[in-house]
Parts: C-alpha cells; structure tokens; sequence
C-alpha cells in the first residue's frame, strides 16, 4: 500500500519528487483499512437485533407493504424549473418572476420539516432518494424543495448514522430542475448555540456549492443584528436570502400588544433594507390566524417590494383556512407538504389546498394526480417510521396556548421519555407555556424554543412552580441552556429580558454585550484539519470540516460509528430500525453492483457474560457475531 501511495502521488507521477518528498508527506503513510464490510454490517444488525434501536427497543419488526415508487422512462428528459431561472436570472431576477405569478406558488416541505414535525427528524436518505427523481418529475413547477438544515443536520449523524452531506449531494443530483432550500438559523446555522461568524460564512458558502438555493434564515429571538452576518454571507453566494420573521403572540388579539401589526411590518421593512430577496413568514407553531393571516399579508404587500413566503404547522387544523385567506391577500408562496405527510405538527396538506383553491384565481398550477402517486409513496413509507409518532391522532387547539413549534412537538417529547417524564408530558405542555410568560413572552423557535422546553422539563422533574424558581432560584442550578440564554449567548429579545429572573439564573454571571458571533473566535480551518488528519487517520473534506465544527462530539461519535459498523445507510429502513427476524433473508447492495445476502439464522440465548451468539449466513457461509446483551 505504500508503494501505491508513493508512485499515484502527484509528485511522483510529475517527477518533482526528491527523497524528502516521503519524509514531509504524511499521507503517504495511510494505508487503506481492512475492509470488512461484511462483519460491520452483521455486527451492526446484530446490535439491533439483541439491543434495539434507540426509542423503539422493544417493538418486533412488523411486516410492512412496500411504496410504490412512480415509473418513468429514464430517457425523457426532467422538466426545467425554477433552479433553471435562478441560474439564468440571478436571485433578483427570481424573485421578480415570482411576483408576476398569477398563481400561487408551492414550497414542498416533505423531505424536512414534514418529517421533523412529524417523525422526530428520522427520514433516511435511502427513502428519500428513491423518491427525488419522481418528484421532479411530477411536481416540475414547485417553488422549491425545503429538504436541508433545521434538525436535518444533526439527527442524520446522531441517529441516522448517514451524512447530511451526502444527502444534499445525492438528491441534487437526482432533482435537477427545482430550487432546494435549507433552512439556517442565522448565527446558529445547523446547530443550538452561536457559531463565529466565519464558520457560518463557510457553511453558507460550502452549502450552496454543493447545492441549496434558497436559505431561509431565521433568529431565534427575531433579532436582525443576529441575522445581518447570514444574509451577507448568502447574498456573496449569489444565492437567494430569503429572512424569516418568526410569527409569535396574536395580531387578532388586542390583549397581546408585544407582538402587533406594526412590529412585523418595522421587522419585514428592516429585512428588506438588510438585503432579503424574499420575506418568509415562519408561523413555526401555527399561531397565525386565518384572519390575522388577511391583515398582515395585505398590510406586508402594502409595505415591502419583495416576495412574501408564508410558512405555517397545521397543528391547530386551520391551517388550509388560514392559507386560503392569505392567498386571498396576495401572498406569493406557502409551504405545504404531501398529504400522507402533512397536516397535525406538520405542514398543511398541498392535496387539501389544491382543492381548497378550486375555483379561485390564484388555485395553485399543478397536476392533482402527481400529488396523489407522491402521497401513495408516503403513505406506506410513513409506516416504516411508526416508532417515532408522536401520538398526536386530530387537531391540537391548545398549541394556541403553549405556542410550542411543530418541530419542536415530537422531539420535545423525546427529550421527555428520555428523562422518565413520558407520563408527565400533558404537564410539561402546561409548563412550557408558564416559562415563557416567565422569560417575558419569548419567540420560541430553535434554539429559544429548545431553552424554554428544557426549563420546562428541569421545572417539571424537580416539580417547581414558578413561584419557587422566583423564591429559591438564588441557590439553584439552572440548566446550562438556560444560563447561555439569559447572558444573550443567543442575542438580544425584543424588549429586553426579565431583569429580575435574569439575576436569579444568572447569579454572579455576567451578560454579554452586542452580538456574540463577534465576540467569538473564529474558527482556524487549518488547525482543525490538521486535527482531524491525525484523528480520522484519512483525507478531510470540506464538508467534515464543517460537520465537526457545528457538532464536534456528534461528528467525532458518528465517525466511530461508521469504523465499527460500516455504511449502515445502505440498509433498507425497516431492517436499519428493527434488524431482522429469524429466518428473514435481505439483500444489501454496499457499493454499485456489490451486493451482500444476509440471512439471520437464530440468536442464541444470553451467556453469563450476558453476551448473545447472533447466527448469520453471509452469502451463504455461516457466519456469526457477539453481542453484549443490554437489557
Ligand atoms: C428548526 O430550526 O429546526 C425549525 O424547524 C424551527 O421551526
Ligand atoms: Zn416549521
């Protein structure tokens, strides 16, 4: 392996090579690992065959009906779209064309949001690349597909064992035709904390070159000075700076007065002054209501020049209601998402307002049946995630009184179970809203959203009212996330904090001043990489720079995960999630035309080292693997 290392160098193979050359040239030493494909992978299945995957230990396999993926004749050509007019006409010229649609146009939300509110994040690449390419081909006049960032990032690494990177570039490939859009959270990026400001420049920079379109950046406290550094960094990119107000409070209600009609028209027109090409209205928990949507959509379009994008979660069911009046007052685009995938905490549903709009103007301009051979796809594929439903089975009006985002919904009760309060969920709901009235009515999107659930839930374990945080606060410890908060690690709120919880969390801790994405380091690449070097033992990329950078723990674990189990992102969903039952045969293509047959012959019972013989046959020859018994 050396001798190959040395004569494929490019200093070799150009004759610029002297005998130093080997000496100052490290990866010359980096020999190819044994690949044993084949025992990772059956120590893999053999884990979740014994131990489970985590969250769902101790559900059988059950038997599933197989999607149907739409056919199509690989020769005929994907129809242009709107990426083709972004190309052509720069984000100026988009956001133009946009404007002069009559009808209005549709964001898909299926490949992230829709399955983050739904199905705590855990769509895996392997579904939603069988599925790109038929999309864009039956659904070629969508606005745009949001199938990046949010929590798509770290549960892809964390849980999904895959990288978020990989997914981006697999499915550009096969949806050449519509925008992808991500959404970012300005300062926070990916991630749940402030990031330098050149380690999220880099990450906009390397996100659009490997293929997004459309950012939609956010701040979690709706705090323009944190969002200012992102917006620049896209507009460099020549990509689309699409800045979302985060819609909090009620408009309609005259009793809310934090949170007005003049609040979000100053907001929109600071936006716009600071560079967006498009203004997105993110309703991240659904609060927006249907008339409340009429007036501030016809006030925005009286005040801003550019696109308005409304995004909402259909948790309350007036989600197709609220999107036909705002349609009504002349928004642009919605996002909406395939009906199986839509609807409760997720977008409402494309089929729904498709036929919601029947007889108006503005109906939206696509093909009905596509929506419904995409929903059949969904439909049984849904099924596969079943172990991550939040139970949640008809409309939630009370989202109107704890304002928790959709996102938040299924992964807040995660979190939950995790720490044994699964049975106290309905109070930790309650909860959540009294520690926003108690932060002085707060935006809640991430990452203020996730500060508010863990007070929350640390309230609810320790069985706190609010009036004992006020009382014995002084000698408690607070959460680190809710420490981070109240120093501003994650900018400023719109008024200011609580003074008096302020002094109580923070004890003798002082605030931050200004923003802290300027205070921060930046981050030395170079350094990292070198780092990474030594500790992967192979070449960095720039995208797992970037990875560790936003996740160093998760993106350091998800690497040795990948040396002990392989590429387990191969495997089809419902053996990744439950393994296989005795007897069951699968076959697993690791590499184009290299396929594997795995058979799980029986699994031994526990031996007084509580380790389990899990038998296999792999291409035939019996094979087996030892697994620590867990439980
Ligand atoms: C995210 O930041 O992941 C969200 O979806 C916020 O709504
Ligand atoms: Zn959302």
């Amino acid at each position: 392996a050396f001798l190959e290392n040395v004569v494929r160098h490019e200093a070799f193979l150009n004759g610029s090579y002297n005998t130093s050359f080997i000496d100052t040239t490290p990866e010359l030493f980096i020999f190819p690992k044994r690949k044993d494909r084949g025992t990772k992978m059956l120590t893999f299945l053999g884990e979740t065959i014994v131990n489970g995957y985590p969250g769902i230990e101790n559900e059988k396999k059950p038997n599933f009906d197989k999607p149907i993926v739409p056919k199509f004749n690989p020769i005929d050509e994907i129809p242009n779209g709107t990426k083709q007019i972004l190309d052509e006409q720069g984000p100026e010229g988009l956001a133009k064309w946009v404007k002069d649609q009559k009808n209005v146009l549709l964001t898909d939300t299926t490949f992230r949001d829709a399955h983050q509110s739904l199905l705590a994040t855990r769509v895996r690449t392997h579904d939603l690349k069988k599925i790109a390419e038929p999309t864009a081909r039956l659904l070629p006049g969508l606005f745009s597909y949001e199938m990046w960032g949010g929590a798509t990032f770290d549960v892809a690494m964390r849980f999904l064992h895959e990288d978020p990177w990989e997914r981006l570039l697999i499915l550009r490939k096969q949806a050449p035709n519509v925008l992808f859009q991500m959404l970012l959270r300005a300062s926070n990026a990916v991630g749940y904390t402030n990031y330098p400001d050149n380690a999220v420049d880099e990450f906009v920079a390397k996100s659009a070159s490997a293929g997004i379109d459309v950012f939609r950046i956010f701040d979690s406290l709706n705090w323009v000075e944190g969002m200012r550094p992102a917006i620049e960094s896209v507009r460099k990119t020549g990509k689309i700076a699409e800045a979302a107000m985060c819609y909090t409070g009620d408009i309609s209600d005259s009793s809310r007065t934090k949170y007005d009609l003049n609040y979000y028209l100053n907001l929109a027109r600071e936006l716009e002054s600071a560079g967006a090409h498009i203004l997105a209205i993110k309703d991240m928990a659904g609060l927006l209501k249907p008339e409340a949507a009429y007036t501030l959509i016809s006030a925005l379009k009286e005040t801003i020049d550019i696109p308005v994008h409304l995004h909402t979660h259909d948790t309350s069911g007036n989600g197709v209601y609220m999107y036909a009046k705002a349609v009504e007052a002349g928004v642009d685009i919605v996002d909406v998402a395939i009906s199986s995938m839509a609807g409760l905490t997720s977008q409402p549903s494309a089929n729904t307002l498709y036929y919601a709009l029947g007889g108006s103007k503005r109906q939206p301009d696509l093909n009905i049946s596509s929506l419904e051979q995409l929903d059949e796809f969904w439909e049984a594929t849904r099924k596969y995630y079943q172990g991550f439903e939040s139970g949640m089975n008809a409309p939630h009006t009370e989202v109107y009184q704890h304002e928790m985002p959709g996102g938040q919904y299924s992964n807040l009760q995660q979190q939950a179970k995790a720490v044994d309060l699964g049975d106290r969920w309905n109070e930790v709901k309650k909860m959540y809203r009294v520690v926003n009235d108690m932060f002085g009515d707060v935006v809640k999107v991430t990452p203020s959203s996730k500060v508010v659930g863990d007070m929350a839930l640390y309230m609810v374990q320790n069985d706190l009212s609010r009036e004992d945080v006020y009382a014995k606060g002084h000698n408690i410890d607070f959460p680190d996330s809710v420490i981070e908060f109240f120093q501003g690690q994650l900018g400023q709120p719109y008024q200011g904090f609580p003074k008096d919880l302020q002094d109580i969390i923070l004890k003798s801790r002082k605030p931050v001043e200004g923003r802290p994405g300027a205070l921060l380091d930046p981050i030395d690449f170079e350094e990292i990489q070198n780092k990474l070097f030594k500790q992967l033992d192979r070449q960095v990329t720039s995208h797992d720079l970037l990875s560790y950078v936003m996740y160093p723990k998760v993106f350091t674990e998800f690497e040795q995960f990948r040396d002990n189990f392989g590429d387990v992102s191969v495997l089809d969903t419902p053996t990744f999630f439950y393994g296989l039952k005795p007897g069951e045969e699968i076959e697993v293509e690791i590499e184009q035309g290299k396929t594997l047959i795995v058979k799980l012959i029986s699994v031994s019972a526990p031996r007084d080292d509580a380790k389990r013989i899990v038998y296999f046959e792999l291409n035939g020859q019996p094979r087996e693997v030892l697994i620590q018994d867990q439980s």
